[in-house]
């Protein structure tokens, strides 16, 4: 078959991260590894891991997105100490590091964009996939902060460079530990199969919810 004349499967990417700050897994990695190449309402997951660096990670990103064209894509990162799946509402223009990442660098108030916006929400239907991962019993939380250090880079890029593509929806999820880290920090966890099933929820809301539900998911601070 020719192939520029080939009808290509819709897609949804989803990215997840390298490990960083001498963990050995990132579980972001593992639950979105663990949906590559399913069909999710007649699309393809197409998955994607991200170097936690500030200046490799974007071109990857970029490449996966011109690779896929996808319909839906959702960058996955770990945010260790949250107790649930965090819904991420904004990505702000900002990167001010607290740790250095894999590659040494650790910028302070530096944009992510020199001329982008103040920021980008996500157009996930966020409530909608609350309501979803809660009917289904999974801890879960609109989050007002995607942080500043690579996983808020990475949402920031991730929004601007689908800004005009009205028919992407886009957005970040950040998921806890794993139990074994989970143990060994004395913080919250989650096994793998529930933040797999998580993602999986997340992207079908994504496929098939048409406007948000409108539903609290506010915080006073
Ligand atoms: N979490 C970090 C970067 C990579 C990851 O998985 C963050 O929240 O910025």
């Amino acid at each position: 078959m020719n192939p520029t004349t080939r009808q290509r499967e819709p897609t949804v990417l989803l990215t997840g991260f390298a490990p960083f700050a001498g963990e050995s897994l990132n579980p972001s990695w593992q639950a979105v590894r663990g949906l590559a190449g399913q069909v999710i309402e007649n699309h393809q997951v197409v998955v994607a891991e991200l170097p936690c660096e500030f200046d490799s990670s974007l071109p990857t990103l970029w490449k996966a997105l011109r690779r896929s064209e996808p319909r839906v894509a959702i960058a996955v990162g770990l945010a260790g100490g949250r107790d649930g799946i965090s819904l991420e509402r904004v990505a702000i223009n900002v990167i001010d590091a607290r740790i250095p990442d894999n590659a040494g660098v650790q910028p302070v108030d530096a944009p992510v964009l020199g001329s982008g916006a103040a920021a980008f929400f996500s157009t996930l239907p966020i409530k909608a996939a609350l309501a979803e991962l809660q009917h289904a019993g999974i801890p879960a939380h609109i989050s007002q902060t995607a942080g500043t250090y690579v996983c808020n880079q990475v949402f920031y890029a991730l929004m601007h460079a689908l800004r005009r593509r009205r028919n992407t929806r886009a957005g970040f999820v950040h998921v806890p530990w794993l139990p074994a880290q989970a143990a060994a920090h004395a913080q919250p966890g989650m096994p793998l199969e529930q933040m797999t099933m998580a993602l999986e929820i997340i992207v079908r809301t994504a496929l098939t919810v048409r406007s948000d539900a409108h539903i609290s998911g506010g915080a006073e601070a």
